[in-house]
């Protein structure tokens, strides 16, 4: 698939903030300025920013627990993610929804998400609303491997399929379900061999190589946009950290496992080849670099700067008033 410099520069720009946010996040964790629990997704980054290019703002998105990669991509300011993760009235969701429950409408995006697999059903009905609507909209539903066995999911998908609704399923395997191994409690070797259970192409995808995932993603968001239907995408990733902060998983990965994905870092790896091949000239590398390290620093002032709610605001957007 053709890519244009415009595009490979958002390509690293979205994986380099996701890494620097999440980074920030965890030291903010350490600082106590955070409250709720934080799943952090470094390691992850080129999944969502691969599949986040194709998509325009009124595009849809469900995420997960471990949203923040999904919400960074989809164009969530980071001030804004980490005003919420700290709480604040400036927060996305007003201070009151912390890590795992991001939400921006404005930017398409529906919302991270603490109920394992809800992000499917979500995408669907997005997709469903656009299709009736007559819009030109499409829906991604991410969703990691242990949510991949989940009921919901399973009927999510079928209904997808006779309804041909313009949406996408990115499984983001990622090996593990907190501490349970994907080869324990998944009856497939391949999630992606699911998709023949619903009459949809599905694609098994390297989830570390960025090119990979943009070109796999082109292909399925262009089927979901011609009215073909769904597709099932499942991109093989891993995260650095444990299942949220304070987990500890080398009580359950094995150490040459995790060197073995550092080795294969989705960001590294992209500026080797960006800049050995010369799709990339070194100074727009280093500028990208400068912009999203101060993007960072600009998100921490603001959310330090912000005011908590305030109590009047407790149950604001809690209930819903009926006449
Ligand atoms: C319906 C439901 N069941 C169980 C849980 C507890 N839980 C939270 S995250 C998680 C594992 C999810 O694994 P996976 O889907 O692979 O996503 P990952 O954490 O690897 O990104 C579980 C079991 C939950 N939050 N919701
Ligand atoms: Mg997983």
């Amino acid at each position: 698939m053709e890519i244009t410099p415009d595009t490979l520069r958002w390509l690293y720009r979205a994986m380099l903030t996701i890494r620097m946010f999440e980074e920030r996040v965890i030291a903010e964790v350490v600082r106590g300025k955070t409250f709720g629990s934080v799943h952090t997704s470094d390691g992850q980054e080129a999944v969502p920013a691969g599949v986040c290019a194709h998509l325009r703002r009124e595009d849809y998105i469900a995420s997960t627990h471990r949203g923040h990669g999904h919400c960074i991509s989809k164009g969530v300011e980071p001030r804004v993610m980490m005003a919420e993760i700290f709480g604040r009235a400036t927060g996305s969701c007003k201070g009151k929804g912390g890590s795992m429950h991001i939400a921006d409408f404005s930017r398409g995006m529906l919302g991270a998400n603490g109920v394992v697999g809800a992000s499917v059903p979500t995408a669907c009905g997005a997709a469903l609303t656009a299709k009736l609507r007559g819009e030109d909209r499409v829906s991604v539903a991410f969703f990691g491997d242990g949510a991949s066995n989940q009921g919901v999911v399973h009927e999510s998908m079928n209904l997808a399929s006779i309804w041909k609704l313009p949406v996408i399923f990115v499984c983001e395997n990622n090996l593990y379900a907190e501490s349970t191994p994907v080869e324990y409690s998944t009856s497939v070797a391949s999630i992606a061999e699911r998709a023949r259970g619903y009459s949809m192409p599905g694609r098994m995808v390297d989830g570390m190589d960025v090119l990979a995932v943009y070109d796999a993603a082109g292909w399925a968001v262009g089927r979901a946009r011609a009215g073909q239907g769904p597709t099932l995408l499942e991109c093989r990733t891993y995260r650095y950290h444990g299942h949220f902060y304070g987990d500890n998983p080398s009580l359950y990965r094995l150490k040459e496992e995790e060197e073995e994905y550092h080795r294969r870092d989705a960001i590294a790896s992209f500026k080797r080849r960006a800049l050995e091949q010369g799709m990339l000239p070194e100074c727009d590398v280093v500028a990208i670099e400068r912009e999203v390290a101060a993007t960072i620093e600009e998100a921490v002032a603001f959310a330090d700067a912000s005011p908590m709610p305030s109590a009047e605001e407790l149950l604001a957007d809690v209930y819903v008033s009926y006449p």
